[in-house]
């Protein structure tokens, strides 16, 4: 199965959206492998986000994201990469679709709730960043036998 990194960011927790957030994923029948509740330290955030080092709005990515804690999870399924990015919307949460997190929870883009990889390399370079091996758990979720067609 394939494997994603999600993150709730500070707004997300402070605006009491954990709850809703998971929900979504799960009813979608994706799988939680692993999650943290946490402040990230300055060399995780830097990590994470080492691909936007140079653009100008770098500093306040990084103040934002260490502005409160995070709730950082894995999530399984097959396509899991691209369907939690649909699931999560555009990165502009102003045109990101109604129906999207972004699109039902947010407004600007430097409070836009909630992070996803990009891509499969992506998402096996951030969980590794965040998670140890032995932090996610396996598991089969009884409904796969319903949620997979093979
Ligand atoms: P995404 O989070 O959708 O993958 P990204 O990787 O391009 O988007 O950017 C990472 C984060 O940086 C994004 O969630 C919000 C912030 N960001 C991106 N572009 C920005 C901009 N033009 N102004 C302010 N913040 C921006
Ligand atoms: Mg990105």
């Amino acid at each position: 199965m394939d494997r994603t990194f999600v993150m709730i960011k500070p707004d997300g927790i402070q605006r009491g959206l954990v709850g809703e957030i998971i929900s979504r994923f799960e009813a979608k029948g994706l799988k939680l492998s692993a999650s943290r509740f946490e402040n990230l330290p300055d060399t995780r955030v830097t990590e994470q986000y080492k691909e936007h080092l140079a653009k100008p709005f770098f500093p306040s990515l990084k103040q934002y994201i260490m502005g409160g804690p995070c709730f950082l999870m894995v999530w399984e399924g097959r396509n899991v990469v691209s369907i939690a990015r649909k699931l999560i919307g555009a990165t502009n949460p102003a045109e990101a679709l109604p129906g999207t997190i972004r699109g039902d929870f947010g407004i600007d883009i430097g409070r836009n709730v909630i992070h996803g990889s990009d891509s499969p390399e992506s998402a096996i370079r951030e969980i590794a960043i965040h998670f140890g091996q032995n932090e996610l758990v396996s598991y089969t979720r009884i409904d796969e036998a319903v949620i997979y067609e093979y």
